[in-house]
């Protein structure tokens, strides 16, 4: 038995909080998750480095090194702002590598990662083999070499 004083503080017709907020988050849900899905199918492109200057860009994919050729100049210190796409389970250990022990470069790099590498060229000007060790067959892949220009100093 209701009285007619709680029939008067809760009337039918008149919406609560809630249902009157509902639209308002149901627009912030799909916002919400038509940003992440964006995100996911662009933030590649969004984050993607653009070399700072005295930079040199290197991408290590499946495909090898981009570029798969470096120049540099001999004794000269230069930052490799290497990164990767590749997702974890497609690489030994979760990473990849960069291996030129002639040039003194033994470098990791993990999974969907970047990183600066600094590296001072050391002053042996020539062309060398530039590897990772880490996927599709490492060394014995002829994708996963890259040429490193070691030009002289001017
Ligand atoms: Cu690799």
């Amino acid at each position: 038995m209701t009285t007619p004083t709680a029939r008067r503080a809760a009337p039918a017709h008149q919406p609560t909080t809630i249902q009157r907020l509902r639209p308002f988050l149901f627009a912030g849900v799909v916002v919400a998750v038509l940003g992440a899905g964006i995100y996911l199918a662009f933030g590649n492109f969004l984050t993607r480095p653009a070399a700072a200057a005295g930079t040199i860009s290197v991408q290590s994919s499946m495909a090898g090194f981009t570029p798969s050729e470096i120049r540099v100049k001999a004794g000269t210190t230069v930052t490799l702002d290497w990164w990767t796409e590749d997702a974890s389970m497609h690489l030994t250990g979760g990473v990849h590598t960069m291996i030129a022990p002639d040039l003194g470069l033994h470098e990791e790099l993990r999974a969907e990662s970047r990183r600066a590498v600094s590296w001072t060229v050391p002053n042996k000007p020539g062309t060398y083999d530039v590897w990772c060790e880490s996927c599709c067959g490492g060394k014995d892949s002829p994708t996963m070499h890259g040429k490193i220009v070691v030009e002289p100093a001017a």
